[in-house]
């Protein structure tokens, strides 16, 4: 039973001072690019039951993505609960100059390329799918990184309605619960046990609201998460931001992440980074608890008996604006597109491309263009590798030529703000973080 005492609180100051950092090229994220990709490529039902062949379509429109941007790609095919459906997880690999060895530290891109069975899902989940390949296309375009970074396009997250007929258990989206406890688990052990900094998933991320009263806060909420409550409540209950869930344990994670959302411009998309009091493996009670915090792929890495790190980066989903009625529905789809929300979903796209080039430890300056990636590494050494088709010929040419480009980066150096990070650990358990941020 949640008990929520008077709220006494004990709030620690921390500041983070980081001046002159060099920061990469992000801005050379492309945002008609991620506009092309809702439109034309995460525009329609991407589902085994309602047009497989479209799925498939998609599955390998990745995959071809992956191999252009130079990545060692393959296929993760997995058993569904019903034989005549098997997922597949496309991951695509940058190996970093410690890739093979147990100084590696690998960092993680997921997102969900299926839909529900009632949606052409453009912002669930086309949205996080076009922020994963634009990232990997201008990450591909840096410098070798030392740290080796994953991209994974997830199969199966969404669930059927009829139990009996899902491919999947009961609440697990079991494209990442197969990729974490099949996939991950053993290539780490194959790559000699390296570190796994975590994984950034990314759901259903695009809606942008200004208006008041179009962000709903279900259930508890304002007792759980009294402070993120209270200020969007006095902001009007705008659905104007940015949500980041994550666990204290995943704190570098969010911090890294809220560092380069905030040091961006754009004040009109905010971010709302919420703790969730969870330690390690969520227990059944906090899964029933908070189930709309943790219904994405990150669950996955949170459950598996090594509780890797994870976050999940949302809108929110069916609470908030339009998707409060058009949430695997016909109406999740490219209609509701604004150029503010082509702007929100660069301003993303842009912070995760700084994220994973500082967690990777991407060097600021390569004379020699984008490094040599070492071309002896296998995929996995316990399995065979996929062997991979070449590229299809698009028929989307003259706009595929636009996103697939990888050009020469030049390396821009930024400035970043001041950070103040105020934790406030309350009597009722529950933390709370505030990023104060000044623009500059
Ligand atoms: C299924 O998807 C394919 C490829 O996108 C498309 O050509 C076909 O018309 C779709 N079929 C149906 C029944 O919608
Ligand atoms: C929106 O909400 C804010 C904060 O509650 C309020 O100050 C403002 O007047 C509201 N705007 C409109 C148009 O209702
Ligand atoms: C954020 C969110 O709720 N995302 C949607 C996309 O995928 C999850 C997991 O399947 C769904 O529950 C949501 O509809």
């Amino acid at each position: 039973m949640f008990r929520h005492s008077p709220r006494t609180s004990v709030c620690l100051f921390a500041v983070f001072v980081r001046l002159m950092t060099t920061i990469h090229a992000y801005t050379f994220v492309n945002t008609a690019n991620l506009e092309i990709l809702l439109k034309e490529h995460f525009n329609d039902f991407r589902r085994h039951d309602i047009n497989i062949t479209a799925k498939y379509a998609v599955r390998d429109f990745i995959r071809d993505r992956f191999v252009e941007y130079g990545l060692d790609v393959s296929m993760h095919e997995f058993a569904t609960r019903k034989p005549e459906f098997t997922g597949s997880n496309v991951i695509g690999i940058l190996n970093g100059q410690k890739a093979m060895t147990s100084d590696d530290k690998i960092v993680l891109l997921g997102s969900h390329y299926d839909t529900a069975d009632t949606t052409p899902g453009v912002d669930d989940n086309g949205s996080g799918m076009a922020l994963l390949l634009e990232t990997a296309r201008v990450v591909t375009s840096h410098c070798n990184p030392e740290y080796t970074i994953i991209f994974v396009a997830f199969d199966y997250a969404e669930f059927t309605v009829s139990w009996a007929d899902d491919p999947c258990y009961w609440n697990v989206p079991c494209g990442s619960q197969r990729f974490v406890e099949d996939w991950l688990v053993s290539f780490l052990q194959d790559r000699d046990s390296p570190e796994f900094q975590g994984a950034f998933i990314a759901d259903t991320l695009m809606n942008w609201d200004d208006n008041n009263n179009t962000q709903d806060l279900p259930g508890a909420f304002n007792v759980l998460f009294t402070d993120t409550y209270t200020r969007i409540r006095d902001n009007g209950f705008r659905g104007d931001f940015l949500f980041v869930y994550s666990r204290p344990e995943d704190a570098t994670l969010m911090e890294t992440f809220a560092s380069h959302y905030n040091s961006q411009d754009g004040s009109a998309y905010r971010i709302e980074c919420l703790l969730l009091p969870i330690t390690g493996q969520p227990t059944t009670y906090q899964e029933r608890f908070y189930t709309n915090q943790l219904r994405s792929d990150h669950h996955n890495f949170w459950r598996n008996s090594n509780s890797f790190k994870a976050v999940q980066l949302t809108d929110s989903a069916n609470f908030r604006g339009y998707m409060q009625s058009c949430h695997h529905r016909l109406c999740d789809d490219v209609n509701p597109i604004t150029p503010e929300i082509i702007q929100f979903l660069a301003k993303t796209t842009k912070a995760i491309v700084a994220t994973l080039l500082e967690m990777s430890a991407t060097p600021s300056y390569c004379p020699d263009g984008r490094g040599n990636p070492p071309s002896t590494i296998s995929l996995r050494s316990s399995k065979e590798p996929t062997t991979l088709e070449a590229p299809k010929q698009s028929t989307k040419t003259t706009e595929l030529q636009q996103i697939s480009k990888p050009a020469r980066v030049t390396n821009t150096a930024r400035t970043m703000t001041f950070n103040t990070i105020v934790i406030c650990i309350h009597t009722s358990a529950s933390i709370a973080i505030y990023f104060v941020y000044t623009e500059r």
